[in-house]
């Protein structure tokens, strides 16, 4: 199994399971180093609940970098989440120049929307921004949503293949490698995930679940750069993100107190079978 280092650059929601108190816990147990930069501090996500206490990082921002650069500090690979200004963005292009070790995989969920909505506190001028970001990154995730916001194409709750090549093809054009597209779902009861690599795409397709939770989307992609970064290929490290989120959601629904976020912790042992279980069949 390979060990790697890597930064991941999103906030902590102090309460509500996304963000940082996710990816962190899943890329440690996922066996890599994992080093942090906060984004912004919130007392919570901005996801429900209202009057939230927040404080940016953005001028915090190149204080560390520089620490870094003067330790000689790199990084194997980088992972961007929520970030807290459109301003930040270009300083994580920045340590995307200054902070990657040689074959850096840099790996960006441009996270500003669902289900149509941009979130609280994000604009046109940020989705602008955004852009120059995923053309740096070797992968990228976006939900449809955010695939529509970045493409300019409408975005749509009923669609066919041809919208979801429409996305991608726009995706591409601005720029983005390696696209995850993720909540792609061609009939009611079944979701799944599209893998765009080069030529190649493959869908992968699982059950869905009635009702969202929140923080799935950070669920799934710190389990997918977890995994990807033990030498899974993007497909196979797609199915092993997708398979754990949808084990968190299980065990969350059953308690509906449990509104703001995924019971994601009980599930680790279940991700780590999946990741070890590949391996020994490798
Ligand atoms: O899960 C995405 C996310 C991360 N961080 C904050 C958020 C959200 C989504 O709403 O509000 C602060």
């Amino acid at each position: 199994m390979e060990y790697k280092r890597i930064l991941t650059v999103q906030d902590i929601s102090c309460v509500g399971q996304c963000s940082l108190t996710v990816a962190l816990p899943i890329l440690s147990a996922a066996g890599h180093e994992t080093c942090i930069l906060p984004s912004a501090v919130l007392s919570t996500h901005t996801g429900g609940f209202s009057g939230y206490a927040v404080r940016d990082l953005t001028d915090d921002m190149p204080a560390i970098a520089a620490h870094w650069q003067k330790e000689g500090i790199l990084f194997d690979a980088i992972y961007t989440g929520y970030l807290g200004s459109a301003a930040q963005i270009q300083q994580v292009q920045e340590l995307f120049r200054t902070c990657a070790a040689e074959g850096c995989v840099k790996v960006v969920d441009p996270v500003m929307a669902d289900n149509g909505k941009l979130y609280h506190g994000f604009d046109a001028a940020y989705v602008e921004q955004m852009k120059p970001l995923i053309a740096a990154a070797e992968i990228i995730l976006p939900n449809i949503t955010e695939a529509s916001f970045l493409t300019g194409l409408p975005y749509r709750e009923q669609y066919d293949a041809a919208y979801v090549a429409a996305l991608v093809e726009g995706l591409r054009a601005a720029g983005a490698k390696t696209v995850l597209l993720t909540g792609v779902s061609f009939e009611a009861d079944t979701t799944g995930v599209l893998i765009a690599e080069g030529e190649k795409q493959q869908y992968y397709r699982h059950k869905r679940l009635p009702g969202g939770c929140h923080g799935t989307g950070d669920i799934f992609a710190s389990a997918f750069v977890g995994a990807y970064l033990r030498g899974k290929t993007a497909c196979a490290a797609a199915q092993i993100a997708a398979d754990y989120v949808l084990r968190c959601i299980e065990l969350t629904r059953a308690d509906p107190k449990h509104w703001y976020g995924a019971k994601f912790e009980p599930m680790l042992p279940t991700y780590l079978q999946a990741l070890q279980a590949q391996e020994q069949a490798e």
